[in-house]
């Protein structure tokens, strides 16, 4: 009884899966990649490796750039800004608790990067698709 419930108390750990984006490849303004599909217990984790960003979550459209301070969204989430100036290659760690779609940006320069495309999507949808999302943002 006792080893049952040690064994049902891990498998979410042990079938949790690490997605590793990367935020400024190439001193770019993109994440990479732009979109991920993860299960509840997940963890995101985002590493900067060029200038000085953020991972922010706002809205799909209307108002996306720049995203606000502490991010948009039930279960939102806001790296702060994340400078990789110095090369120290800042992470963030996000851990997925639940299935709903969510929309993040850059929110660097005012709303710049966002509006340049500097996007990502967490388990977007057909009738949400990062792809508008990414629109939503240039036009925003
Ligand atoms: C980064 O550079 C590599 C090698 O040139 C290229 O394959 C990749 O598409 C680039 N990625 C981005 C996001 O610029
Ligand atoms: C990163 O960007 C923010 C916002 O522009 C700024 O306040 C901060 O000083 C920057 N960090 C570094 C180390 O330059
Ligand atoms: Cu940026």
């Amino acid at each position: 009884m006792f080893f049952k419930a040690l064994l049902l108390a891990l498998v979410p750990a042990v079938f949790a899966v690490d997605h590793a984006i990367t935020i400024g490849l190439n001193n770019t303004l993109t994440f990479t990649p732009d979109q991920v599909i993860a299960d509840v217990g997940d963890t995101l984790t985002f590493t900067v490796v060029a200038r000085n960003h953020s991972t922010t979550t706002t809205n799909f459209d209307g108002a996306v750039c720049p995203p606000p301070p502490g991010g948009v969204g039930e279960n939102g989430w806001d790296s702060g800004f994340l400078s990789d100036l110095d090369g120290s290659m800042p992470q963030f760690v996000y851990t997925v608790v639940d299935t709903a779609p969510h929309f993040a940006a850059c929110m660097q320069a005012a709303g710049a990067h966002c509006r340049a495309g500097m996007t990502f999507a967490l388990n977007p949808t057909a009738e949400q698709t990062y792809e508008q999302f990414k629109a939503n943002a240039m036009a925003s």
